[in-house]
């Protein structure tokens, strides 16, 4: 059986800001973009989460939730200093680190330099060691596999740590309400709602072809959850399954040549991670937001990879022509490439696309 550590740093953005400027300290804190213009906010610290306030809604919403929080914008410079910190700490543990975002990483600690079998004792020094070295509080889950570690590092945030051992899996998974099983977003919440399952014990009702039937391959992967079983290994260097560049605009567009203007600049960005990646793609993916927010995508797959930026810009410009943007003025324009010629490992967090840049 493995012993699989989960981290993920308490209100990472907005702590950062907090230690930094102890005027924060205690108060309701937004990090994020402007509340007076179209801005969204990145985290909160808990303090704000009080008022209601949470991750990607809009600035000017939390605003008028509380008018009295303090809003300050991102310093990602200082937030990827923090994540070499975690790393470095981390591989005094083990090399078999899986970062998911800047904040954030599974631990394989089967075996490990410590020399230690507890896996929750190692997750305690690393908690500690975090502490001191960063003046940052993070939550830990520790269990046998990604999914029920990832879960239970939830479950006594801020600041905690929960155990759950392979005696207590089937208990705690049947008391889970199924949006927190990791990858049910809302349309499935709300599919499995309609098919009177609420939770994971609603989940161990039904059987592999049913769930096989509803939810296509990710029925297979509901039907083991439900069951404590992910064997998912913890991976060191996650393969980058796309790049994209997306912007919301500053104010509503309808004029095509500016949209394009817009696009090129994202096409140059693509080129140059693609450039840098020493790689290739075959599709481009054109994303377009109206002024109403209806969203759609548009893609297109050629035989022959593409990679630089003014093919990218034929491409997203013949896209662009299949939607009705111009009769409709637009909000957000984005593009990403996929299917790479060569993979790209993403081996750093660091290099991982910061969902607000
Ligand atoms: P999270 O770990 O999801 O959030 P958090 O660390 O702020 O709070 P929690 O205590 O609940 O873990 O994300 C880590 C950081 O990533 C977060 O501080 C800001 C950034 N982030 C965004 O920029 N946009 C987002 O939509 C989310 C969810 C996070
Ligand atoms: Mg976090």
């Amino acid at each position: 059986m493995r012993k699989i550590i989960h981290i993920d740093m308490d209100a990472f953005f907005a702590a950062v800001e907090q230690r930094d400027n102890p005027e924060l300290r205690g108060r309701p804190v937004v990090v994020g973009g402007d509340p007076g213009g179209r801005g969204v906010v990145a985290t909160c610290s808990y303090e704000a989460r009080e008022f209601g306030i949470h991750s990607a809604m809009s600035a000017a919403r939390a605003y008028r939730l509380c008018p009295q929080a303090i809003f300050v914008r991102p310093r990602f410079e200082v937030y990827c200093a923090v994540s070499r910190q975690l790393r470095q700490i981390f591989l005094d543990c083990t090399e078999l680190i899986e970062p998911l975002s800047l904040d954030e990483a599974y631990l394989d600690v089967t075996e490990n330099k410590l020399n230690n079998s507890s896996a929750t004792r190692i997750a305690q020094i690393i908690r500690q060691r975090i502490f001191n070295e960063t003046g940052l509080t993070a939550s830990a889950g520790v269990s046998y596999n990604k999914f029920l570690a990832k879960v239970a590092s939830d479950v006594n945030k801020p600041n905690g740590l929960t155990l759950v051992r392979p005696e207590q899996a089937a208990e705690f998974i049947a008391a889970l309400p199924v949006r927190r099983f990791h990858g049910v977003g809302r349309v499935t919440e709300q599919k499995m709602k309609r098919l009177g399952i609420l939770t994971g014990a609603d989940l161990l009702e039904h059987s592999f072809e049913d769930l096989h039937r509803q939810f296509g391959s990710s029925g297979q992967y509901y039907y083991q959850i439900a069951r404590g079983i992910d064997e998912r290994p913890v991976v060191p260097n996650r393969i980058r399954k796309s790049i994209g560049k997306e912007s919301t605009l500053v104010e509503d567009l309808a004029d095509p040549a500016q949209m394009l203007t817009i696009l090129g600049r994202q096409a140059e960005q693509i080129a140059l991670l693609l450039k840098q990646g020493e790689t290739a793609a075959h599709c481009l993916t054109l994303k377009v937001r109206y002024a109403d927010f209806q969203t759609l995508t548009r893609g297109r797959t050629l035989a022959a990879p593409f990679c630089q930026a003014t093919v990218i810009l034929g491409i997203a410009e013949e896209l662009l022509a299949k939607t009705d943007a111009g009769q409709q003025s637009v909000r957000l324009l984005g593009l990403s490439v996929s299917q790479f010629d060569q993979e790209i490992p993403v081996i750093d967090p660091l290099q991982l696309e910061l969902p607000f840049p």
